[in-house]
C-alpha cells in the first residue's frame, strides 16, 4: 500500500519548482503494475492517434483519452470533446486508480478537491516532442493540471507566461508526478524530443497522463 511506502506522504520527494509547480518524485512508482493494466483496455477502445494541428500539422506525440471530455485537434482548432472523433463514441471511463492518483497529487501539492474529467494519455516514440505551448483549452484555470511520467525518460521545458521567457529544463522519469497550478497553471512548457532507449516495463517509449479539470 502506498502509505505504507510513503507513510509521511506530504514530505517524501516533494520538490518544489515554482509557485504553484510541484515534482513528487516517484509517487506513482507503488501504483505503476496497476496503471499500465489500466491503459491496455483503455487504448483497445480508443487507439492512440496522430492528431493534426489547426495549421494542417501532423503531431509527432500520439494522443489518446479518457474520462467526460477528451482533448482533440483538427483543422479547425484546438478544443474538448466528450465523442471521440475516430468512433463517435464516449471516451472510455477515467478507472478509479487514475482518479485516486491524482486526487492525492494534487491534495499533496495543495489543491485539495481537485476533480479531473479528463486525461489526456500523450505517447512518445523516439524523436516525438511538443513544442513549447500554453493549456488553456479548459473552462477554468483555477484547478491544478496534474502530470504523471510512464516509460523512458523526458527532458521537460518549463517556460514563463510569455512565449519569450527563458525555459528551464526539467528531468522527468518513471513514476514521477507534477503538479502544476495556481501562478504556474498559464506557463508556457514543451518537451524536447525522446531520446531512443528501453525502458524495462514500457520498451521505446514514454506515456504521460494529463489530468484536467476541462468542463
Ligand atoms: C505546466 N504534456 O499534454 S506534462 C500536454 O509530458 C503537455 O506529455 C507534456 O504539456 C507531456 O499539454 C507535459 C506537464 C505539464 C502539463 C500541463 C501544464 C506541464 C504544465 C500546464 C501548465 C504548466
Ligand atoms: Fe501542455
Amino acid at each position: 500500500m502506498q502509505a505504507d511506502l510513503f507513510a509521511d506522504e506530504s514530505k517524501a520527494g516533494r520538490w518544489p519548482i515554482a509557485p504553484g509547480a510541484v515534482v513528487l518524485h516517484g509517487f506513482a512508482l507503488p501504483e505503476e503494475n496497476a496503471l499500465l493494466a489500466d491503459i491496455t483496455p483503455l487504448l483497445a477502445a480508443a487507439p492512440f492517434r496522430q492528431l493534426v494541428t489547426p495549421g494542417g500539422y501532423v503531431m509527432s506525440v500520439a494522443m489518446s483519452n479518457c474520462g467526460q471530455l477528451g482533448w482533440v485537434s483538427d483543422l479547425k482548432g484546438y478544443r474538448y470533446a466528450a465523442l471521440d472523433p475516430q468512433t463517435n463514441q464516449p471516451w472510455p471511463a477515467m478507472p478509479p486508480i487514475f482518479l485516486q492518483l491524482a486526487r492525492r497529487a494534487a491534495a499533496v501539492a495543495g489543491f485539495a478537491g481537485f476533480e479531473p474529467d479528463a486525461c489526456l494519455i500523450n505517447c512518445y516514440q523516439p524523436g516525438a516532442r511538443l513544442s513549447l505551448h500554453q493549456d488553456r483549452n479548459e473552462r477554468d484555470f483555477d484547478a491544478p493540471i496534474v502530470s504523471v511520467s510512464l516509460g523512458l525518460p523526458a527532458t521537460f521545458l518549463f517556460g514563463g507566461l510569455q512565449r519569450s521567457d527563458r525555459s528551464q529544463r526539467i528531468s522527468l522519469q518513471h513514476g514521477d508526478v507534477v503538479v502544476w497550478g495556481g501562478p504556474a497553471r498559464l506557463r508556457y512548457h514543451g518537451v524536447l524530443a525522446l531520446k531512443p532507449g528501453n525502458h524495462p516495463l514500457l520498451g521505446a517509449q514514454r506515456i504521460n497522463l494529463t489530468f484536467r479539470k476541462a468542463g
